[in-house]
């Protein structure tokens, strides 16, 4: 934060902040866990929404009443659909003396961004889309702080897919299951995560997860994730088994549906084993292209090597992303395998989604 903000504005000072922040990963829960620590060290009140995409109204009617308050996005993009809303919202809440402070590293429209851009009480906007959003909310708030530096590197390994840190393994899944379990019993998603956020602004990793141990440091909580980790390894293996695989353009493709309470990311990572490919089928590779396509007909993309790009396939069903993971639509349906032939025609379709490197 711009020191200098403080002192040659003539709006009030801000008393209190809120933070809003996405629920669905690591990387919501560290920027939000990182912006708690900057109001700490700055001695405002703090107040933490976790939300997604599809409660913007609530979030952003909530946001149109704050007073005096400092008001940190981290880790949500905006586009056009939303952008009335969130204006409206945002202009109300400065109106009576709010600032807003946004960092996120989606896709935004310049629509969007020079709507931010235009508020009053100098916004500040950062988005760049080579880091996750808690690389961002540590450099810009609390780049010297070493907790914050944890909690940054910790979403980088998720958010990138790296999976090199078992803790950050195992705190993705613990999200997932606290935000699921919040989910089916109509629960307040932020409530129900609020316990674990609380311990990562005070300590960081440690105030949840016992190194030595490999373990979360809350029996109950480490129980539900190694439970939740099991029945999700056996619906990988069920949803692997129905697969159903061609070659286009000289790469293999694999489609497989996934039920609910998996995410394509999760999939992602066990279908691109090959041990557990093996496992399954001894004659099972790993895929060049992999579609996770879920009940309600949304698609998943990951890539199993370089040769493919994951964003151009995704465009082709109304979607996008980056090359080695994307997101897209296919819509409703009934009869997976028909769902797979239609797939495979629209990819023979365009060598778009070959990469020449
Ligand atoms: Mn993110």
């Amino acid at each position: 934060m711009p020191e200098e903000r403080e002192s040659n504005n003539t709006t009030k000072k801000v008393t209190s902040l809120l933070s809003i922040s996405h629920d669905k990963d690591v990387d919501g829960l560290a920027s939000a866990a990182i912006v708690w620590r900057y109001a700490k060290e700055k001695g405002l009140d703090f107040k933490a929404i976790l939300t997604d995409y599809g409660s913007f109204e609530q979030v952003f009617s909530y946001i149109a009443r704050q007073r005096d308050t400092l008001i940190i996005i981290t880790d949500l993009g905006m586009d056009d659909a939303i952008i009335d809303m969130v204006q409206t919202g945002l202009t109300r809440a400065i109106t009576q003396d709010s600032r807003v402070v946004w960092l996120d590293h989606h896709q935004w429209p310049d629509k969007s961004i020079k709507m931010i851009l235009s508020l009053g009480n100098k916004p500040v906007l950062k988005v760049n889309h080579e880091f996750c959003a808690a690389e961002i909310t540590h450099k810009v708030l609390m780049p010297r702080d070493e907790v914050s530096t944890e909690l940054a590197r910790i979403a980088h390994d998720t958010d990138f897919n790296l999976r090199e840190i078992e803790a950050a393994n195992a705190l993705t899944d613990a999200v997932s299951v606290i935000r699921f379990g919040a989910i089916d019993k109509k629960e307040d998603v932020t409530d129900a995560l609020y316990a674990v956020l609380a311990k990562l602004a005070d300590e960081g990793l440690s105030g949840v997860w016992d190194k030595d141990s490999h373990k979360f440091k809350d029996v109950l909580l480490n129980q539900r994730v190694e439970h939740y980790r099991k029945e999700k390894t056996k619906k990988m293996r069920k949803a692997l088994t129905g697969h159903c695989d061609q070659i286009i353009h000289g790469k293999l493709v694999r489609i497989v549906e996934i039920p609910s309470g998996l995410t394509s990311t999760d999939m992602g990572t066990f279908a691109s084993n090959p041990e557990i490919l093996v496992s399954i089928d001894p004659e099972l590779k790993v895929a060049d292209l992999l579609l996770s396509l879920s009940q309600g007909g949304m698609l998943g993309f990951r890539r199993g090597s370089d040769g493919v790009l994951c964003n151009a396939a995704a465009k082709m069903f109304n979607g996008g992303g980056h090359p080695y993971a994307a997101g897209g639509e296919y819509g409703l349906y009934e009869n997976f395998q028909a769902v797979c032939d239609d797939i495979f025609v629209t990819l023979s379709k365009s060598k778009d989604w070959i990469s020449e490197s």
